[in-house]
């Protein structure tokens, strides 16, 4: 038996997640997480590396993990592992993954109850049989019952944030065989869903047989599902599922537009097509008669290009983001499409973090690799006191921080302003992490949720009303406070914040994250709608990150995000403008 990368990282995450319980040093615990985590994401198949010898080559894999590795490979299973699972029930950890549930709380259930099974959890928790525990309540019991039904909502996606360099590496590799005309990732990635189910790839060309031989054969590919003419399917040691499929040039536009969907989308443009007298389907616009019936010998009609088949059936080229069904259609129709924001429109960066809390930069450092992307003007926001974790600024090292961000400013002035703002805390009470005199000396101010975001609905919405209600505060940070794919976003009564956002002039971020994607697309484009503000920015911890804008706007153009509405887009004048027109 010939484990896969993915079996592997499971075991190592199981295990990490096993000594958590049995109260393992935390170091031991993080070096087998950080080890899973490498393997799930390593684009190369673990038998080849191990063949070479290499394996502790691999960042987070030590000569320990790396003889654990090779027991695996060479045995298909882990004696350390086997040994683990008879002393600590394996149903344990599948516990701990549910929201609200640790390792603690999961070995006093079985310690006391003698549990072992999410099953047994939940009828224990809608017995009423927790919550007499050690720091246990009826609120808890209700808490473990949404998260086991939030853990069953999970449908395994991927962040769009992996699933989209992971596609673009294998259509780079498709693209290379001779034959290879055009090449597109369509499907969800394309309209940019912030998870995704599965890949979908498109190539055209008139030989599929060597462009297919070349997908099936790639080192990342784990499974071949199926390897056909039109179509391939795989799995990538990660898990991932890829469908790629090639057809010829003259019928790209059907196709694309076909797999690109949604599929709502796609039912209403065969709707519009048969009202025109056709049946549309990824091939072909067929002449249908009365009854709907293809009438076969007439003659179809194919379109190379999706501007083509939007105009076959009277409507202008809709953006991929847009096409969810959820007005697009209609907004065609009127001649009313939004000119959606793209990235040459993104001048600003307004949320990054440098060594000073839980960044690897200096102020310096990150200025200079934002000046090297173009941005005209950025702000540095590092974390408040009360963030410990993130190494949060007391308000003696922000001040101190200032005239730092002020010597930076001066040294690069003529090519990039830098300004300095805050990422403060909403407390857990609703308060905030600085007193308004000391926020009135800052250019830019957030404020964001990081703690005690399961607070009930009523307690979370107004905690942060109370910091948007601040005429200091500029921007609140990743309202929602998710985390995809599995962080279910705080429970704020979405209505109450966008009208007090909009009483107070304040505004949101879209934080391009592709861990957050927060405001996601539907609640930006609410905002809009209710004339708030938005902000896209990279909450950049390294430099890279910086390379993560375009997830912020792909996000803001799946919401109908215009540039007009994004202060990012503004120029500096009419930024400092409103920076100055509100609280301080
Ligand atoms: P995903 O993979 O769950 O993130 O979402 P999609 O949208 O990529 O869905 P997928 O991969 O099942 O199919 C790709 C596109 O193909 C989909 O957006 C629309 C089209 N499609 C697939 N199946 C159907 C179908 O049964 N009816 C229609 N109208 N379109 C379909
Ligand atoms: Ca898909
Ligand atoms: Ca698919
Ligand atoms: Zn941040």
């Amino acid at each position: 038996m010939s484990l896969t990368n993915r079996e592997i990282a499971d075991i190592f995450e199981n295990v990490a997640t096993m000594l958590e319980i049995k109260g393992e040093i935390i170091h031991r615990v993080l070096s087998y997480r950080r080890a899973g985590e490498t393997l799930r994401e390593l684009p190369r198949d673990l038998h080849a590396i191990a063949a070479e010898g290499k394996l502790t080559e691999i960042p987070s894999i030590g000569d320990t993990l790396a003889a654990k590795i090779n027991e695996m490979l060479d045995t298909g299973k882990l004696e350390f592992y086997e040994k683990l699972t008879k002393e600590i029930p394996s149903g344990l950890v599948d516990i701990v993954h549910i929201n609200g549930v640790g390792p603690k709380k999961a070995k006093l259930f079985w310690k006391e109850l003698n549990i072992t099974t999410v099953p047994e959890l939940e009828a224990a928790a809608r017995g009423g049989k927790l919550r007499d525990l050690a720091g246990m309540g009826a609120k808890s019991e209700l808490k473990i019952i949404e998260g086991i039904e939030s853990l069953a909502r999970q449908t395994g996606r991927t962040p769009l944030g992996n699933a989209l360099p992971a596609a673009q590496a294998i259509l780079d590799v498709v693209m290379k065989v001779p034959g290879a005309i055009e090449g597109v990732i369509a499907g969800s990635i394309r309209r940019a869903r912030p998870t995704i189910g599965d890949v979908d790839l498109l190539v055209a060309s008139d030989d599929a047989t060597p462009i297919m031989d070349t997908f099936v054969a790639m080192e990342q590919v784990a499974l071949i599902h199926g390897h056909g003419p039109t179509k391939s399917s795989v799995e990538l040691l990660n898990g991932l599922q890829v469908d790629l499929r090639v057809l010829e040039k003259a019928r790209w536009g059907t196709a694309l537009n076909y797999f690109t969907g949604s599929q709502a989308h796609n039912i209403r443009m065969r709707e519009l097509a048969l009202k025109k007298g056709y049946s549309l389907n990824e091939h072909a616009f067929s002449p249908v008669d009365k009854e709907g019936n293809i009438i076969e010998d007439a003659p179809k009609i194919l379109c190379a290009t999706e501007k083509e088949v939007y105009a076959t059936v009277g409507l202008p080229w809709i953006p991929p983001e847009l096409r969810e069904d959820s007005g697009e259609i209609e907004a065609a129709q009127a001649g009313k499409l939004p000119k959606l924001i793209s990235m040459d429109d993104m001048h600003a960066d307004l949320h990054m973090h440098t060594t000073a809390s839980d960044g690897t930069r200096s102020i310096r450092e990150m200025a200079e690799e934002a000046r090297q992307r173009g941005r005209k003007f950025i702000v540095i926001t590092d974390h408040s006191h009360s963030l410990g974790i993130a190494n949060g600024l007391t308000i003696e090292r922000l001040l101190a921080q200032q005239e730092e961000v002020r010597k930076v400013d001066t040294e690069f002035s003529g090519s990039i302003r830098v300004f300095h703002g805050t990422e403060m805390d909403i407390n857990a009470d609703g308060t905030l992490d600085f007193p308004d005199e000391i926020l009135a000396k800052l250019d830019f101010v957030i404020a964001s949720l990081h703690v005690s975001l399961r607070q009930p609905r009523e307690q979370i919405t107004a905690r942060m009303l109370s910091a948007i209600r601040n005429p200091h505060v500029d921007l609140i940070g990743h309202p929602r406070a998710q985390i995809l794919p599995d962080r279910e976003p705080a429970d704020l009564d979405m209505d109450e914040v966008f009208n007090a956002a909009r009483e107070s002039g304040i505004a949101l971020e879209i934080n391009a994250n592709p861990r957050r994607l927060d405001l996601e697309a539907q609640f930006a484009r609410r905002a809009v709608e209710m004339g708030i503000p938005l902000s896209i920015n990279t909450d950049a911890h390294a430099p890279d990150h910086m390379d993560l804008m375009m997830y912020g706007v792909m996000t803001a153009r799946r919401g109908w995000v215009t540039a007009e509405s994004v202060i990012n887009t503004w120029p500096l004048e009419r930024f400092l403008q409103w920076t100055q027109s509100r609280g301080r």
